[in-house]
């Protein structure tokens, strides 16, 4: 195993011992809003169900079981602790439905035209994809023809653009007309230090400033196309 390997093993290993103890005194303390405050962080962290109930509640339900063999706290302390466990376990459960309801929606990735830029829109497509969205990648420099052929073929619920060059902000503004005359009712979630004015006040666009605000953008936009 390399240097680098073992180092972020051990980096890991180290935040899923911070989790750990931050549970266990969350429970001892009998506070549910620290005990679920520590859970998200755990799944930001994207360790898995498997790893939060192994590595973070079952040791902090052992140490509570410990504690009151040893009179350290009450048996009212010990069911305190069991009910905020199983209360975080109702918010694991969510968590995955909202991944499972996303697999329902398509997501289409692409930069316009002459963009070749394509870090930011990788990026992108990781954060979607880990959510739960299903990415339809098209890459970088897609014409505004091709790009209305692909959602006429694939019809994504949402299409991410991302623009870096000044120069092809126009190209960007011409796939949205094209592809908003073709269906007017698609849905844009747009990023890029090459955006010009004139798409900040477009219907049917939102604009992202960094790659970490596509998940709550593309929420957003899904949940008002299904109100409309
Ligand atoms: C990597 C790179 C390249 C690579 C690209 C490889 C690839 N496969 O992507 C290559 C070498 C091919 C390249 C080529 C060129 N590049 Co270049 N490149 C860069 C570089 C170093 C990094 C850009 C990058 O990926 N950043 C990482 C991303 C994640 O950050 P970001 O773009 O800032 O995005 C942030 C937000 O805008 C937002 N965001 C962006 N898009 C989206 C989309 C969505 C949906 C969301 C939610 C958010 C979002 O999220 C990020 C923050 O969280 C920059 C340097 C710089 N200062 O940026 C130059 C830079 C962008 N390139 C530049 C230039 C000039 C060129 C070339 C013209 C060079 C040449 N003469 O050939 C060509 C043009 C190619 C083309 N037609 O597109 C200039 C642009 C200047 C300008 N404003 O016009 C820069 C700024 C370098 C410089 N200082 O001069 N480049």
């Amino acid at each position: 195993m390399g240097h680098r390997e073992n180092e972020s093993r051990e980096l890991r290993a180290s935040r899923v011992g911070e989790f750990e103890r931050a549970f266990a005194a969350a429970l001892t303390a009998g506070d549910e809003i620290a005990a679920e405050t520590t859970i998200r962080e755990a799944m930001d962290a994207q360790m898995t169900s498997a790893e939060i109930d192994e590595k973070i509640i079952i040791p902090a339900l052992w140490l509570m079981g410990e504690l009151w063999e040893r009179g350290e706290i009450s048996v009212a302390d010990e069911h305190l602790a069991t009910e905020i466990a199983m209360r975080v376990l109702a918010l694991q459960r969510e968590a995955e439905r909202v991944v499972l309801a996303r697999r329902g929606y398509r997501v289409m990735l692409a930069t316009p035209a002459g963009e070749r830029h394509v870090v930011a829109l990788r990026m992108v497509s990781n954060l979607l994809s880990g959510a739960g969205y299903w990415i339809v990648m098209l890459g970088a420099d897609v014409p505004a023809e091709a790009l209305v052929a692909s959602v006429r073929r694939h019809r994504p619920d949402i299409i991410c653009m991302s623009a870096t060059m000044p120069t092809v902000s126009g190209q960007m503004v011409e796939s949205i007309a094209q592809v908003q005359a073709a269906d007017p009712t698609a849905q844009f979630v747009i990023g890029g230090r090459g955006l010009s004015s004139q798409l900040r006040s477009q219907t049917g666009v939102e604009i992202c400033n960094r790659v970490s605000e596509v998940v709550e953008a593309v929420d957003a936009r899904v949940k008002r196309a299904e109100l409309n």
